[in-house]
C-alpha cells in the first residue's frame, strides 16, 4: 500500500467517520507502523491533543505502549490480554479482535471501554498493511451493570437475614444446616449445635419497652457473633428472642468452652434487667447438643435440632440462665 493511497483513505474516513460516541483510529501499518491517527471523539476521550493529526502508539496510544499500564493499574490480565490480542494480528493469528477494559484516566476517574479492531489490508505474505479499531466509552452500561449487581446481592442478603439482628434468619439458616450436617457426615467432622433463648424478655420488654428490648436483641445476638465468629459458624436468629448456633467443633470439652465462653461475654455486657428474677443482667438459657458422625452415622439433623429444643427447656425448668448439654 502507497502512502498516497492511505492519505484518499484517511481524509475518507474522516469526513464520513465520525460517530458521536465512537472513537475510531487506524495505523498505516505498510509506512508507519509507530503512528495511529484518529477522529476527534477519540481525542477527547483520551484527551489527546486536538491539534495533532497523528500519534505515537509508544508514547499516547490509550490501549498500547506506555498507556497500557493505565490498564494493567485497573486490571493487570486484561492488560495482558489486550497485549497479546494485538500481537495476534500482527503476527497473522487472527484478523479481528474485540475487548473491554477498564481504565484509569489522567483524572483519576474510572472509565470502561470496549474496543475493536479489523486487519483491513495484508500482502500476500500475511504482514499487516492496514490496522483499523473503533473504541467505545461504555462507562455508564457498566455502571449501571454494578449497580445491578449491587442491588441483586442487597436483595439476596435482605432474604437470608433478620432484619433486626442481621444474623441468618431461620430458613437460610435450615439451608445451611442441611449442608453442614451433610458435610459433617461425609467428612467425619463433628458438630455442636445449640439453641439459646433470652430468660424472661417479656418481663424485660414490659419494663424497658419494646424499643429497647429490640436494642438488647441486637446486643445479644452480636454478643452470640462475636463468639462464634469464623466464617463457618452457623448464627441465626431462630424466632422471637431465641437463637440458634451451629459449629464444627473438636470435642465436647471445646464445646462447653465456647458455650461457657458466650456466657461470661454476655455477662460482661451487663446489660441491666430490672425484673429478673436469676441475675440483675440480661441472661440466656442455653440447650447444646454435641454429635460426632463417627459413632452416630444414623442421626438425622432434625433430630440433633430437637435434642437441643428439648435441652433448651431442661435449662429452663433447671431455673434459666444455665447451660444444659448432651453427647451423641
Ligand atoms: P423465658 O425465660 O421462659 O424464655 O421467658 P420469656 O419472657 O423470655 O419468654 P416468653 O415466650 O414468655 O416471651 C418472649 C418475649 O419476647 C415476648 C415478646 O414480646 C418478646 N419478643 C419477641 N420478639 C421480639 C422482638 O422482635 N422485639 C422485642 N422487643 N421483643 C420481642
Ligand atoms: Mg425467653
Ligand atoms: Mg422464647
Amino acid at each position: 500500500m502507497i502512502k498516497k493511497e492511505f492519505d484518499e483513505l484517511y481524509k475518507l474516513i474522516r469526513k464520513y467517520g465520525t460517530f458521536k460516541g465512537m472513537g475510531w483510529w487506524v495505523i498505516d501499518y505498510c509506512n508507519d507502523p509507530d503512528h495511529f491517527y484518529c477522529n476527534d471523539e477519540m481525542k477527547h476521550m483520551f484527551s489527546l491533543d486536538p491539534s495533532s493529526k497523528k500519534f505515537s502508539i509508544e508514547k499516547s496510544c490509550p490501549i498500547a505502549g506506555e498507556y497500557n499500564k493505565y490498564i494493567a493499574e485497573a486490571d493487570k490480565k486484561i492488560a495482558e490480554k489486550i497485549f497479546a490480542d494485538y500481537q495476534d494480528l500482527l503476527q497473522n493469528r487472527s484478523d479481528t479482535y474485540e475487548n473491554s477494559f477498564p481504565y484509569i484516566n489522567d483524572k483519576m476517574e474510572k472509565k470502561h471501554f470496549n474496543s475493536q479492531a479489523h486487519v483491513l489490508k495484508r500482502d500476500p505474505k500475511g504482514n499487516v498493511l492496514l490496522i483499523h479499531g473503533i473504541i467505545q466509552d461504555i462507562t455508564r452500561e457498566k455502571e449501571l451493570e454494578q449497580l445491578i449487581e449491587i442491588e441483586k446481592n442487597r436483595y439476596k442478603s435482605l432474604s437470608e437475614t433478620d432484619p433486626l439482628t442481621q444474623l441468618l434468619n431461620r430458613r437460610k439458616f435450615e439451608e445451611l444446616f442441611s449442608h453442614q450436617f451433610e458435610a459433617a457426615n461425609r467428612l467425619d467432622k463433628k458438630l455442636g449445635v445449640i439453641m439459646l433463648d433470652i430468660d424472661y424478655f417479656k418481663r424485660y420488654n414490659d419494663t424497658m419497652g419494646h424499643q429497647k428490648g429490640d436494642e438488647t436483641l441486637k446486643k445479644v445476638a452480636k454478643c452470640i457473633r462475636s463468639v462464634f465468629s469464623r466464617q463457618n459458624d452457623l448464627c441465626a436468629r431462630y424466632g422471637g428472642e431465641e437463637f440458634v448456633v451451629s459449629i464444627f467443633c473438636d470435642s465436647p470439652e471445646v464445646f462447653s468452652h465456647k458455650l461457657q465462653e458466650l456466657k461470661t461475654a454476655l455477662k460482661n455486657l451487663k446489660i441491666t434487667h430490672p425484673n429478673s428474677p436469676v441475675d440483675d443482667c440480661v441472661t440466656l438459657s442455653m440447650g447444646g447438643c454435641f454429635y460426632d458422625p463417627h459413632t452416630r452415622k444414623s442421626f438425622t439433623k432434625e433430630r440433633l435440632i430437637r435434642k437441643a429444643d428439648e435441652n433448651l427447656y431442661q435449662a429452663k425448668s433447671d431455673g434459666r440462665n444455665t447451660i444444659v448439654i448432651c453427647n451423641f
